[in-house]
């Protein structure tokens, strides 16, 4: 810990042990990720190595990262909302294209640079039109784009031309960014020379319809001359820190339960849903692993309950939080050991002739 090396722990010979038990010894170490193994038995090998090597995907991403230092931006928008502008104001310099017509930017432009000693990267991207509309090849290209540059960016600033309001299209892009777990900030842009009767009214519509985005700070801006730009630098910083934080597991656990006594979860066929500890499997978005048990029958009222205690008690802001619940079953213990050496040798080699597996032990080899 003190290298500040990664660490992950592997915790051998689980074999025949109540994985609760376990369990919430071992993941109150507070190690990132935590693996029960019985490695003479082959059990959970697999699953951690899977989880341990990074995807091609994930190597792909880290190579991106490589090239492009800091704090990744990502400013996305429908075409002519003034996106390259945005761009060039937070630069301070004329670096991007703009013109009055959409379809300027037809691919994302990566520019790294450095404002306060701070590092970032800006990602200025093609506009994205309605879908029906996009027929040529080049516009498909430049959705992917877009769409990889949201994956890229670590904060997403969804431009809005206040002019037009917010219109179901700025809709379909916010749901871009939930999907792919970004954290968003809100520029509605063009805010100069707009009459007080027209701004209070998208100002209301904004609020109304983005209600359910309440976590996201919301600006509004003049690209063009620059006001309001400056300060959207704070939101960027708060969306980085809370996507990017890390919390210790007894943290993630203290919560949980103080959660859990103030407010129970629900009874499911006359047994309490138990929820026992929770620990971090990833960032940006942060992701919470929740471990109890009968978590699959946890209501969303419940869920949504959670998620607001931690993001009120972890101060996570502009992020959306990931939640997985995992029932902790015992991961082996679970009745394999009922076959016998023999059932067992006839089972894998059924196995791997394809043959097929009595349900059960399909099942059973599952769990593995
Ligand atoms: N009045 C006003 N005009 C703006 C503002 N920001 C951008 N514009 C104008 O809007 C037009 C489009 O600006 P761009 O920055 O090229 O827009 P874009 O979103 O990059 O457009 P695409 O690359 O085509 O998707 C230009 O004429 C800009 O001068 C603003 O804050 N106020
Ligand atoms: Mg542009």
């Amino acid at each position: 810990r003190k290298t500040g090396k990664r660490a992950h722990l592997v915790v051998n010979k689980t074999d025949g042990q109540d994985p609760d038990i376990a369990a919430s010894d071992f993941y109150g170490l507070g190690f990132e990720s935590t693996y029960l193994i019985a490695a003479s038995h082959n059990r959970g090998i697999r699953s951690m190595l899977e989880e341990l090597l990074p995807s091609e995907e994930e190597r792909e991403a880290q190579d991106r990262a490589d090239r492009y230092p800091g704090i990744r931006i990502g400013i996305v928008g429908r075409p002519n909302v003034g996106k390259s502008t945005l761009v060039n104001r937070m630069l301070g310099e004329d670096r991007v294209i703009v013109y009055d017509m959409p379809g300027t930017t037809r691919d994302s432009v990566y520019i790294p640079f450095e404002r306060m000693d701070n590092q970032y990267t800006l990602i200025d991207t093609a506009g994205v039109r309605r879908r029906k509309n996009v027929s040529e090849v080049v516009e498909k290209f430049s959705i992917i784009k877009t769409l990889q540059a949201i994956d890229d960016a670590h904060v997403v600033i969804l431009v809005i031309d206040a002019r037009e309001g917010l219109v179901d299209q700025d809709l379909h892009l916010i749901g871009f960014v939930l999907d792919a777990g970004r954290s968003l900030v809100i520029a509605v842009n063009k805010w100069d020379g707009m009459d007080p009767d027209d701004r209070a009214k998208v100002k209301e519509q904004v609020q109304r319809r983005l209600d359910f985005l309440d976590y996201a700070d919301k600006h509004y801006i003049s690209a063009l001359h620059g006001s309001g730009v400056g300060v959207m630098y704070d939101s960027v910083h708060a969306c980085y820190e809370s996507a990017m934080a890390k919390w210790p597991t007894n943290r993630l656990t203290a919560i949980l339960q103080d959660a859990t006594a103030q407010h129970q979860p629900p009874l499911v066929q006359g047994r309490r849903i138990k929820l026992r500890y929770a620990h971090q499997g990833g960032s940006n978005p942060p992701v919470i692993v929740v471990h109890g048990n009968q978590t699959d029958a946890l209501p969303g009222a419940y869920k949504r309950y959670l998620e607001n205690t931690f993001r009120k008690v972890l101060k996570v802001n502009g992020s959306p939080i990931r939640f997985e619940f995992r029932s902790s079953e015992n991961p082996f213990a679970n009745k394999v050991s009922r076959l016998t050496p023999r059932q067992k040798v006839k089972q894998d080699n059924d196995l791997k002739k394809g043959r097929p597996v009595r349900k059960k032990a399909r099942m059973k080899s599952k769990k593995r």
